[in-house]
């Protein structure tokens, strides 16, 4: 029952697509489809602050009838929840205390998600300063930690990890303008919990820096929407990631 989480503890330069729902269903979907077939990322994530359960519902049946790729919910409310999926990374999001997003939203989704057959993966969300402020940040009423506060974060994940939380997730949220610091990530990743991060990635050259300093899974969204063939630099990554293992 813990095959996502083992793939995702083990991989040391693993991508996810971050897919939202809500983007997805007005998209020319076929395009993106057949990119991503091509790219085959190895996660798909998928989440957004304000889809809709119909939006949401029909992204998750259309990626799965379409690809084999894992495909793990990102939830941003307790409706976000589907029994096609792989996986739920079931997010509390410490670095805020908005109780809603630390405990409201699985209360409301736990008996649902008790009878469906999905891995259910605790997780640790902290919610980094990124240069704007992302809808994540403003949908929450929660504040980022500063991004110069790597000992805030440490601390913060490794009480998660006191906690019973299986992995950490630093996040910028969606469309930063600037990427979780390298230091942070190290520090972060010294509790010894797998590590995701994500928000404001926009080039290769960036993923490999982000992986060197010890994420084991780095998030793309926003670049993908905005220039569908960045899943081409994906898909060549992925060639050479997997030649060189
Ligand atoms: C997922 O919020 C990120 O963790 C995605 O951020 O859309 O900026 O890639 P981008």
């Amino acid at each position: 029952m813990s095959q996502i989480l083992s793939l995702l503890q083990f991989s040391s330069k693993a991508i996810a697509v971050l897919v939202d729902p809500e983007k997805f269903v007005k998209l020319d979907n076929k395009t993106f489809l057949n990119k991503l077939q091509f790219a085959q990322p190895d996660f798909l994530f998928i989440g957004g602050s304000t889809a809709t359960r119909k939006e949401f519902d029909s992204c998750i049946e259309i990626l799965k009838s379409y690809c084999k790729i894992p495909l793990v919910i990102f939830p941003g409310a307790a409706h976000h929840i589907h029994e096609k999926a792989d996986a739920l990374l079931f997010l509390s999001l410490l670095s805020g205390r908005n109780p809603d997003y630390l405990i409201g939203h699985h209360i409301q989704a736990a008996d649902e998600l008790d009878n469906m057959d999905i891995e259910i993966i605790p997780t640790s969300y902290l919610l980094i300063d990124g240069g704007r402020k992302t809808s994540v940040e403003f949908v929450s009423q929660t504040t980022p930690i500063p991004n110069d506060q790597i000992e805030i974060a440490r601390k913060i994940a490794l009480a998660g990890k006191l906690q019973g939380k299986k992995i950490t997730y630093l996040d910028c949220g969606s469309g930063a303008t600037q990427t979780v610091p390298v230091k942070m990530i190290q520090q972060v990743k010294s509790i010894g919990l797998p590590l995701i991060i994500g928000g404001g990635i926009r080039t290769i050259e960036k993923i490999n820096e982000l992986h060197s300093a010890g994420a084991n899974v780095v998030v793309i969204g926003n670049k993908i929407e905005e220039d569908v063939d960045f899943l081409i630099d994906i898909a060549n990554f992925q060639k050479i990631k997997n030649g060189a293992n």
